[in-house]
């Protein structure tokens, strides 16, 4: 079923040791390293990708160079790419099969690619895939895992049949209270514990959990998750699990590394409205990440760059939320003494990204700072320092680009 001839196994010189900083909890404190190690890794092409940014190579973790964010739609061949395990098979739409059971399914079945099309609706949503740790080599001091910058995310079209759907045919025991998420991926020399993941009932049961086929109207491609992937609009991507292959109802939490201690943080460090409590324990200090937290980007300005006085500068940016809305996204030129509303672009969806764009005309020479910072309809904002925790997750602190006007 599975063809291990991916071009991941074929290139013989991987170095890097899949996921092997996660099972070091120790933080390394090398403050000021920051922004000099973001910008030493390499662009490369990976099969049907343009250039990308390489932090790791086995396992793939490639990032989208923040010039690629232009549009609010990320192309395929932009999109990110992350797999926590070095053998990633490809396989054809012909060979897929999923499987869905677990003790609490009353009717256990499989699905063909072909079945799960013509059997289930068909829906298409506009939504956010964010990798928990993106930002996170911006992180001061360091955190151990996969030093991101900005780029760990992006958001396309996913077509797919809903999750719910799929669900009922199997019929769903009272007794159940996870549903858990089994890819094809699988370790191979290294130690690195196979991804599972599993969602608190009542999300899987959410009629915007998809297991989607499509991406931006093509078949969902290999690198990330075709056949097919779960999508989880508004929460992190660590539940979007890719190349789904088995799908179960289970009784009791899931207990895998990928659960616990993985994609954690601190109990009450981030607002969350959404909480996954059948994976809490009163004498754990964690909760495992969900939501994605209010965040923007600015798109098409770089540091030190160079503009005429009294010219205007046109600034771009991109705004998310965990799906609550982005009603705000302020700007400021005056290291953010002063703030203005940004105009926002046309909503594509609540789980999309939001362009926005602000122009000003500088009438003083000399540097310029400007930040950005969006605001959703809950009133949830970004920070301005780094909530720090071990895992570099949930880093939204406002940008500072400093621009120098001749
Ligand atoms: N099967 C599988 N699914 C997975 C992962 C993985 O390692 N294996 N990584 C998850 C994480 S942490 C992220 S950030 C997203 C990345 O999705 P992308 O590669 O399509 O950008 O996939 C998620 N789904
Ligand atoms: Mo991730």
């Amino acid at each position: 079923m599975k063809s291990r001839r991916s071009f991941l196994k074929s290139t013989g010189s991987g170095l890097a040791i899949a996921g092997a900083s996660l099972f070091a909890p120790k933080f390394l404190y090398a403050a000021g390293l920051s922004s000099g190690t973001i910008e030493a890794s390499s662009l490369e092409t990976l099969p049907g990708k343009k250039p990308l940014i390489k932090r790791n190579y086995r396992p793939v973790n490639y990032e989208t160079p923040v010039e690629y964010f232009d549009d609010v739609i990320t192309p395929n061949d932009r999109f990110f790419v992350r797999w926590h395990l070095t053998e990633v098979p490809e396989i054809t739409p012909a060979d897929w099969r999923l499987k869905i059971g677990g003790e609490s399914a009353e009717h256990p079945f499989e699905l063909s690619l072909e079945q799960l099309k013509k059997d289930f609706p068909a829906v298409e949503m506009t939504a956010v895939c964010q990798c928990s740790g993106n930002r996170r080599g911006l992180s001061d001091p360091h955190v151990a895992g996969v030093e991101w910058g900005y780029g760990a995310m992006g958001n396309a079209r996913w077509k797919g049949v809903r999750l719910k759907d799929v669900l009922a045919k199997a019929g769903i025991k009272p007794d159940a209270v996870e549903i858990t998420f089994d890819g094809a991926d699988g370790p191979a020399i290294d130690k690195t514990p196979d991804f599972a993941k599993s969602l608190p009932l009542w999300k899987a049961l959410d009629e915007n959990v998809l297991i989607a086929y499509e991406m931006n109207g093509e078949p969902l491609p290999h690198l990330n998750g075709g056949p097919a992937r779960i999508i989880v609009p508004g929460w992190t991507a660590t539940y979007w699990v890719k190349k789904i292959v088995a799908i179960n109802a289970v009784a009791k939490p899931l207990q895998t590394f990928w659960m616990n201690p993985a994609y954690r943080v601190p109990k009450g460090m981030f607002p969350t409205g959404e909480r996954f409590t059948s994976q809490e324990k009163e004498n754990v200090p964690t909760t495992p990440i969900t939501e994605i937290v209010v965040n923007s980007l600015i798109t098409n300005i770089k540091d030190g760059q160079r503009f005429h006085r009294g010219a205007p500068v046109v600034v771009k940016g991109l705004a998310w939320d965990a799906g609550y809305g982005i009603n705000l996204v302020e700007v400021s030129i005056d290291e953010g003494k002063t703030w203005q509303a940004a105009t926002l672009g046309a909503d594509q969806g609540r789980f999309s990204f939001r362009s926005w764009q602000f122009s000003f005309k500088p009438t003083q020479s000399g540097k310029h700072v400007v930040m950005a910072k969006a605001s959703n309809r809950q009133g949830a904002t970004q920070t301005f320092e780094l909530i720090f925790n071990p895992a570099g997750y949930h880093n939204n602190v406002v940008q500072r680009i400093a621009i120098q006007v001749a």
